[in-house]
């Protein structure tokens, strides 16, 4: 009889300390909203710290991101309480968010804590910081944004060597860095239950990492021979203007001669790559240039495209707060970027423009981020993020792609469109930036991911980074590599910690989005000569998607919009289908692809 009493009481106090959905409810309400003010606070840190960059910014960034992530680790673990519980969907939705927010885990120990966001903000500032200083460090010296536009034109092999290896030695000092980066991020990301940090970042996109990889794969074989018919003509345009310096035996291009510091786009040399008879491109940069316009003017432009969409007017405090153009007077994170400020109205760009159409492109890019934190900004704070990482990059893109011929007549940009032929050669240079791009987005986060499973050690950092860029992109290192270099350091998303796969996600959603508000505009025709500027029928599906925010699996959001509920290149593919047709028969006789050499680290 005691016995039995006894059990009776522990079964209910067990039953009393089982929390119900009610408290589950209080709990994600409280997090978000603390999280809420401390991301808030994170953000200025970072905003002054990218547009002001000194030892104080570095400091105070470190010492909020480092609050930021303390607290979300701590609601991380109190959260587990609640792991057995039946919960309606949307608020299970907000649970898995939450485990899954922090792009940088980190041990959850203050002092390991703060060495990782120490390494993280100064690895960010190293890159801001970094120069070339072709005469030495007393002469004058460029940041990676004047280097840029030099890569644009420079047309002599050896010049360009010279520019390419002065950027890439910002590298080697950060190697250490990164290494003790990873092991530290690594640390937290066990401690939050996963198995490294790159886990973390392939648990976002709403299925498990073997179907994630398995989509990658096929998104890349549905494009790969786009890639390998574009990369063969592009070599052989190159060898016929450089001759011996573009030339290697076992067909891999060097990475300097593209236009691009990481050959990542190569429109900057569609002038090499032209047919002979191609009419001569318009130069948005150098329209631009004529018309003396302002950074402002240019992101106006693209907000009048939104506009023209039926979405609203940017807020006032966006053009008083943005970055739009470098300031003299200090070092800055050029990258463009879009901020989210306070999740609300306070939206912002950081970016140096310059009268070049790329930039004109980039401002398109930036404002989609713009436009996606405005329509997710009612939403409850959990949910206001892009469906997946990969949406919130493509949908500028997807508007940028309106770009065409006839709307910037429409517009006023230019006088005439151009005959009918410039369309293959538009189509060619278009795919030089977005076909070319393919493989390098693929291919830096395997090269992170295997860093963070330690499948890659720091010893190998730089040669497994160069296998992979030979592998998939099929260029290699202009001069000699060794492990004392550090060259993923030298592209901004490595030091500044932003997963790269979005990018490659985005390029192939942005086709397929661009598709879908083509025919909600009623277009018909050839695909590339699109553009869907004015229709509110395609604005209105568009808005659907961005205002759903985070708050579904990405496939109902995509759902939403294009009535499709998987990715697919499909799009990609026909709009560049007479490209191809075309590519084909230039490349008759060449030989497609190429060898990997013995050791990945060397010139020739
Ligand atoms: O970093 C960016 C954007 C940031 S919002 C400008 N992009 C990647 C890169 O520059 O490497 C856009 C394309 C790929
Ligand atoms: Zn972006």
């Amino acid at each position: 009889m005691r016995l039995l009493s006894l059990l009776l009481l522990f079964a209910v106090s067990a039953a009393a300390q089982k929390p119900t959905i009610a408290q589950a409810e209080a709990f994600m309400t409280r997090a978000e909203n603390e999280l809420l003010k401390l991301g808030i606070d994170s953000q200025r840190a970072t905003w002054v710290q990218e547009t002001y960059i000194n030892d104080d910014t570095e400091k105070l960034n470190a010492l909020l991101t480092d609050q930021l992530i303390a607290r979300t680790t701590a609601l991380v673990m109190e959260s587990k309480k609640y792991d057995g519980l039946k919960l309606p969907p949307a608020l299970a939705r907000k649970f898995l968010l939450l485990k899954l927010s922090l792009p940088m885990p980190a041990p959850n120990n203050a002092k390991l804590r703060e060495e990782l966001t120490q390494v993280a903000a100064s690895l960010d500032g190293s890159y801001g910081k970094g120069k070339y200083c072709p005469g030495g460090p007393k002469e004058k010296c460029y940041g990676i944004d004047d280097l840029e536009e030099q890569m644009v034109t420079i047309r002599d092999p050896q010049k360009l060597a010279e520019l390419w290896a002065g950027w890439h030695a910002i590298g080697a000092p950060m190697k250490d860095r990164y290494a003790r980066f990873a092991e530290l991020s690594n640390q937290g990301a066990r401690e939050l239950g996963f198995k490294d940090t790159g886990a973390i970042w392939r648990a976002g996109y709403d299925m498990t990492p073997e179907e994630f990889s398995a989509d990658l794969e096929r998104l890349w074989k549905q494009v790969e021979p786009l890639y390998k018919e574009l990369h063969a003509y592009t070599r052989k345009k190159l060898i016929q203007k450089y001759g011996a310096a573009a030339t290697r035996k076992d067909g891999l291009i060097p990475a300097h001669l593209m236009g691009n510091m990481w050959a990542q786009e190569w429109g900057n040399i569609y002038d090499l790559a032209a047919p002979p008879a191609a009419p001569q491109p318009f130069d948005l940069g150098d329209i631009l240039t004529k018309r003396k316009a302002t950074a402002r003017q240019v992101v106006e432009f693209g907000e009048n495209f939104f506009v023209s969409l039926g979405f609203p007017k940017l807020p006032e405090t966006f053009w008083q707060r943005s970055m739009l153009s470098k300031p003299a007077d200090r070092d800055v994170v050029c990258h463009a970027s879009a901020w989210d400020i306070d999740t609300d109205q306070d939206v912002r760009l950081k970016l140096c423009i310059h009268d070049t159409s790329d930039d004109f492109i980039t401002v398109h890019h930036e404002l989609g981020h713009v436009y996606y934190y405005l329509s997710y900004r009612k939403l409850d704070p959990s949910f206001r993020s892009g469906a997946n990482d990969g949406f919130h990059e493509a949908i500028g893109d997807a508007v940028a792609l309106s770009i065409t011929p006839g709307y910037l007549k429409k517009i006023g940009l230019i006088e005439k469109e151009p005959p009918a032929e410039a369309d293959l050669p538009l189509l060619l240079r278009t795919a030089m930036d977005k076909i070319a791009f393919l493989p390098f987005g693929l291919l830096i986060d395997k090269w992170r991911w295997e860093v963070f499973s330690g499948q890659t050690k720091p010893a190998d950092y730089n040669k497994a980074w160069w296998r992979l860029r030979e592998q998939y992109q099929g260029v290699a290192p202009p001069v000699d590599r060794s492990e004392a270099d550090f060259d993923p350091g030298a592209k901004y998303h490595i030091p500044g910690n932003t997963p790269y796969i979005r990018y490659f996600l985005a390029r192939i959603y942005q086709f397929q989005f661009y598709r879908s508000m083509c025919r909600a505009a009623g277009y018909q025709g050839p695909l590339n000569r699109c553009s869907f500027f004015d229709s509110k029928t395609a604005g209105a599906n568009l808005a659907k998607m961005l205002e759903l925010g985070q708050s579904k699996p990405w496939p109902e959001a995509l759902k939403a919009m294009t009535g499709e509920d998987k990715a697919d290149a499909s799009a990609m593919v026909e709009y560049f289908e007479p490209l191809l047709r075309w590519l084909k028969e230039q490349n008759k006789g060449e030989k497609l692809g190429w060898d990997l050499p013995a050791d990945p680290l060397k010139s020739r």
